[in-house]
């Protein structure tokens, strides 16, 4: 298959002025009709190259003649019309099947309903197009559907004609007066119910907000709307910028390869982040909905008014957009519990991303399949990248840059190039050096090494940079790295800077470099990359003493949370190294004492604090991976917590019961409370608190709160959770979403029969192959099981294997983003190692093999 590449953009051929759509829905074959006005834009193309996949050409017209069989020709997704005029009508018919579309990529029809998902390269499959998000055109489309089935018919922009046809069929007419890309395209045919709402803009226009659920879903979408007028609100209010058509419409669907999709004015939704209730969503579910619908309505200006020249740049939306929902949720919620959240995933997935065989740069050079590059590099770590310049530009700077972007590129399609030439111009500093972030891949390291002489009373500091090859780039330059810091005295109090500061913002540009501070009156200890100001590593030459004294006085809520997170890990390392030990150090000890001394200050930040670090996270320290070692001596350590402050957790438990509300504090102390049952259930007195769990699973009054003691007690590996998992399906049976999360419940006990139980989960009336949230509630809670998945004779990896075999027959996007674990296969011993390879080989050799899982097979393997 073909290899993309960077360096070999052109422009467009031909420019496509305006589309008009007539789609005739039925499942088994719906008929598009297409009519495109053309214009020819490179004198010396004489052909026109439209890219089609999978469609069946009924008829075929130029400037309304048919095109003789000699006119046109097919070619591997492509369709030759040769010798084209400089200006002409193009008319087309195609048959599709959205029925048969398990791919879920084009126009498809699950539970009943038609739906579309274009981005990256979808249209394609609807009808015969310039199928790249820089050429951009004005759509009128016009759907036609039964009106019992189909009642409700939706696409971009605004409805500007319905009308009714003899047969008990109706259409509707839909035009969008933005020009766009194909791939903003939307189209949803069903029967729906409505829930509505209203926003006024900051200039006075009335929105109309619109959003379709099933009929069972109707009491189950404030949160979202909610949601949407905060968002809509932040935008004007921190970005100036407003809401551009009369209605926002969003489609809810349990059917959807991820989390939701921007279409202009209509998105579509995985209804995990559209629908809630306090009986059956949790607070991380609301908070989810709150984020994701944020982030979509954000990529109206980061995305679809100003879009992208070319696949590559795609960071320029989801960076810069993930950015402004991170901001979004600091400023709705708690800005520093928010950090630790947006750093944890960071770390999970983008730094795991960057060790492994598929390491890539923010802006990748080339791509096979581009569904494959929606990463956490390409999101998290290209959000990381926006907001160290948003550290070194400051708030006002930062929006002079974003004003001037906008007002430079409007209706426009350009590369990462002018977002920095524009915050470089708007703000007044240079930021060229950024550039260097977006083609280098891998986690750079920092280095940092100081001391406090006590003589001048200053303190020295010197910073290190170097970045570790990564498959295909041998070559690692410096970036810049905005380290904010701030001082301490001994007794944990702020010490000032000369200036009056307590903090300031330092900037590595170059392989090393030193600063001095100071004079300070008494003896002085930094607090290093408050926030996390970059996504790198940093080494302290004096972490030993910098963690326990951090993590007691830091004031930085990220800086105090990382320290105590480092102690952890230490403890936990210097366990798995040396098993006889005794696992709680003093140190750590201590530092649980101090964080629950005070935990009701803000309990979810006590949360984040007293929480250990994941089974993942330890790993990533380790080499090779000793996931036995980690689960045993982590479980070790939650005992001995449990054990050290039993006294603690049981008053916890008990002071933080309260009847459900959903304010911040109210979430907070939700889970700090099961966290402390978290604790209690692995002490001494487990048998007793699990008495606790089973009281609360029964008794709850929200979703977060029975889940939460139903995991404890499933997850136990001496505990029948049978009974309870039963109740809870028959319960719940009726809602896809939370029947998910029973599944999921089922494997994360990590003993072997548990490979046995995902097995027979698979062979369950209520799983499917072709709904993803089911598959990967499934797959991906069987492959965060460690000791499960990468049990010692390989049968996790097989049995993960032979899935992803079936599943990709059916829905290529997944299957391949479900193959990503085995890339991590070199950070294990030579068995682990062995037994990855030989999985990954298999499928390499499997028949029809995905473009999407042939790419990552054949890059992890390297
Ligand atoms: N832009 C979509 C993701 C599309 C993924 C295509 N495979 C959602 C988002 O990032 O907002
Ligand atoms: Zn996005």
């Amino acid at each position: 298959t073909l290899l993309v590449q960077r360096q070999n953009y052109r422009s467009p051929d031909f420019a496509i002025d305006t589309v008009e759509l007539e789609i005739f829905l039925r499942p088994q074959d719906t008929e598009v009709r297409s009519r495109l006005t053309l214009q020819r834009l490179n004198p010396s193309a004489k052909d026109l190259l439209l890219d089609g996949e999978g469609l069946e050409l009924l008829s075929l017209s130029l400037d309304g003649k048919d095109l003789s069989s000699d006119r046109h020709s097919r070619e591997a997704g492509k369709l030759r019309v040769k010798d084209v005029p400089e200006h002409f009508v193009l008319e087309s018919r195609v048959r599709i099947q959205p029925e048969a579309n398990t791919a879920l990529s084009g126009l498809y029809y699950a539970d009943e309903v038609f739906l579309t998902q274009c981005e990256a390269e979808g249209f394609r499959r609807i009808t015969w197009f310039l199928d790249r998000p820089d050429v951009l055109a004005r759509f009128t489309v016009t759907l036609h559907a039964p009106k019992v089935s189909c009642p409700i018919l939706l696409s971009n922009g605004n409805c500007v004609a319905t009308g009714d046809a003899d047969n008990g069929w109706h259409w509707a007419r839909w035009e969008d007066p933005f020009p766009k890309p194909c791939y903003l395209f939307a189209a949803v045919g069903g029967s729906f119910h409505v829930a509505r709402d209203r926003y006024r803009t900051g200039s006075g226009r009335e929105i109309g907000l619109e959003l379709y659920v099933a009929e069972r879903d109707r009491d189950a979408c404030e949160q979202a709307l909610q949601s949407l007028q905060k968002a809509m609100a932040w935008d004007e209010k921190v970005y100036g910028r407003e809401y551009d058509l009369d209605r926002y419409l969003i489609v809810a669907t349990d059917s959807f390869n991820m989390g939701a999709m921007e279409n202009k004015g209509l998105n579509i939704f995985n209804s995990k982040y559209v629908l809630a209730s306090p009986e059956t969503a949790t607070d991380a579910d609301y908070q989810g909905i709150e984020s994701v619908i944020a982030h979509e309505y954000f990529h109206n200006w980061t995305g679809n008014r100003v879009t992208l020249r070319d696949w590559f740049q795609l960071s320029l939306k989801e960076g810069l957009t993930v950015f402004r929902d991170q901001e979004f949720s600091a400023d709705m919620n708690s800005r520093g519990v928010q950090r630790i959240g947006d750093v944890r995933r960071l770390r999970a997935a983008q730094f795991a991303e960057d060790a492994s065989a598929l390491a890539h740069p923010v802006r990748p050079e080339s791509y096979k399949e581009i569904n494959n590059f929606y990463t956490a590099t390409v999101y998290e770590k290209g959000a990381e990248v926006i907001r160290m310049m948003h550290t070194l530009l400051g708030v006002e700077g930062f929006r002079a840059g974003t004003d001037l972007y906008f007002q430079r590129h409007d209706g426009q399609a350009v590369r990462i190039e002018e977002l920095l030439d524009a915050l470089a111009t708007g703000s007044g500093r240079d930021l060229s050096g950024f550039l260097r972030w977006y083609s280098q891949a891998g986690t750079p390291r920092l280095k940092a090494d100081g001391h406090f002489a006590a003589q001048s009373g200053r303190y020295h500091l010197r910073l290190q940079q170097h970045t570790p090859v990564t498959p295909g780039q041998e070559e690692k330059l410096p970036v810049p790295i905005p380290v904010r810091l701030a001082f301490f005295h001994e007794d944990g109090t702020p010490a000032r800077l000369p200036d009056g500061q307590e903090e300031t913002v330092l900037l590595l540009e170059e392989a090393s470099g030193e600063w001095t501070f100071g004079p300070f009156a008494k003896p002085v200890l930094p607090s290093l990359l408050r926030g996390f100001s970059a996504p790198v590593l940093l080494e302290r030459g004096d972490a030993e003493a910098a963690d326990c004294f951090l993590a007691q006085h830091d004031d930085d809520p990220f800086n105090r949370w990382d320290s105590l997170q480092r102690l952890a890990q230490k403890t936990l390392l210097a366990s798995i190294a040396n098993p006889g030990r005794s696992v709680l150090g003093p140190e750590l000890q201590a530092a649980f004492a101090a964080a629950l001394s005070r935990p009701l200050d803000d309990p979810a930040f006590s949360a984040e604090l007293l929480s250990l670090p994941t089974e993942e996270s330890i790993g990533q320290q380790m080499d090779p991976i000793d996931v036995d070692g980690i689960h045993t001596q982590r479980e070790a350590l939650r005992r001995a917590l449990g054990d050290t402050f039993a006294e603690d957790w049981r008053r916890l438990y008990h002071d933080l019961a309260a009847p459900y509300r959903r304010d911040g504090r109210a979430m907070g102390s939700r889970r700090l409370r099961n966290l402390a049952l978290y604790y209690a259930m692995s002490s001494a007195q487990a048998e007793e608190t699990q008495g606790w769990a089973e009281r609360q699973y029964r008794s709850a009054d929200n979703m977060t709160d029975r889940l939460a003691a139903l995991q404890l007690l499933a997850f136990s590996p001496d505990y029948d959770a049978m009974p309870l998992l039963n109740d809870f399906y028959q319960r719940w049976q009726s809602h896809p979403l939370i029947i998910d999360r029973w599944f999921s419940l089922q494997l994360g006990r990590a003993v072997p029969e548990t490979l046995q139980r995902a097995q027979e989960l698979l062979q369950h009336p209520a799983f499917s192959w072709r709904v993803p949230n089911r598959v990967r509630a499934v797959l991906s809670a069987f492959a965060a099981n460690l000791p499960v998945f990468h049990a010692r004779d390989g049968s996790g990896y097989h049995f993960y294997g032979e899935q992803i075999r079936h599943l990709d027959d059916l829905n290529p996007q997944t299957a391949a983003r479900l193959a990503t674990v085995f890339s991590r296969w070199s950070r294990y011993d030579e068995a682990h190692q062995r037994q990855m390879r030989t999985v990954m080989e298999e499928l390499l050799g499997k028949d029809r093999l995905s473009r999407d899982l042939g790419e990552i097979l054949e890059r992890s393997l390297g």
